[in-house]
């Protein structure tokens, strides 16, 4: 499915784009999805913009179990495959998914970060696969920084609605001021037609526009995890909380909150 040229990409800028790579009959599948779940939407539900009192940008993550066309898309499309190919893994794990929506003319920008800080998570193998159900353009579909899973830093967690987690392990320093100074940075954007997503590490930063265009920008967010990941419980919040999970530190993933997609 992937060509040898995105698989080098993904290992050495830590972020790939994939050309039309999600097949037509699942972007309906997951607007679908998307429609279900935010007419119902979980506790975890967080709403960073109004605009008249109609929320303008809003997530939800952790609902595959509850949503049938998420899982229906996480278990049967071929997408766990492309992200063993990618992760250069034997086993896939299910971490989680997210939808994240900004609707037409939302002012607040995702702000730069770092997604395995939050994560329970411990290892390299791993990759969140952002797929718009909207077509994006470049000016306001998410940004990454080249290479910046290969800094060997971790970053303080950043709240998307300002505030710092409450976060105390001493390994984590506080994100640079990458907005501010862009040009020091090589920022890889792209536009994004219906089928067309983007893969990349859990430390890899990254951040995204706010939504100037007319057009609402709804994705998809689906997350894995590959061969030497293990659960690390951070000394701070964690985002999602996955507060049924019984595992300890250093113990493999699987389990029934991440199941075991791909296995050889
Ligand atoms: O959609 C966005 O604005 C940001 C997405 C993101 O941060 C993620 O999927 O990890």
């Amino acid at each position: 499915m992937l060509s040898n040229k995105n698989i080098k990409e993904f290992s050495n800028y830590g972020v790939v784009f994939l050309k039309n790579i999600i097949d037509k009959k699942w972007i309906k599948e997951l607007q679908k999805g998307v429609e279900l779940n935010f007419k119902n939407p979980s506790k975890y539900k967080c709403v960073y913009e109004k605009k008249n009192n109609k929320e303008i940008f809003y997530d939800d993550y952790c609902n595959w179990q509850n949503i049938r066309e998420y899982q229906n898309f996480i278990f049967n499309s071929g997408i766990a495959r492309i992200a063993k190919e990618l992760m250069q893994s034997k086993k896939v794990n299910l971490f989680h998914e997210h939808v994240l929506i900004k609707e037409a003319e939302s002012q607040k920008k995702t702000p730069w970060h770092q997604d395995q800080s939050y994560y329970c998570v411990n290892g390299k193998d791993n990759c969140s696969i952002w797929i718009p159900l909207d077509p994006v353009l470049k000016n306001v579909s998410p940004e990454f920084i080249e290479g910046s899973h290969n800094w060997n830093k971790q970053f303080l967690p950043t709240k998307f609605f300002g505030n710092k987690y409450e976060h105390k392990d001493e390994e984590f320093q506080s994100i640079p001021n990458i907005e501010d100074n862009k040009d020091k940075y090589k920022i890889l954007s792209w536009k994004f037609n219906l089928g067309d997503a983007v893969a990349f590490k859990f430390s890899t930063i990254h951040g995204a526009p706010e939504n100037i265009s007319k057009n609402r920008r709804r994705a998809f967010s689906v997350r894995f995890t590959g061969d030497d990941a293990t659960y690390i419980k951070r000394k701070g919040e964690m985002s999602p909380p996955f507060p049924e999970l019984k595992l300890k530190n250093g113990d493999i993933l699987d389990s029934d909150t991440f199941p075991l997609l791909i296995s050889s």
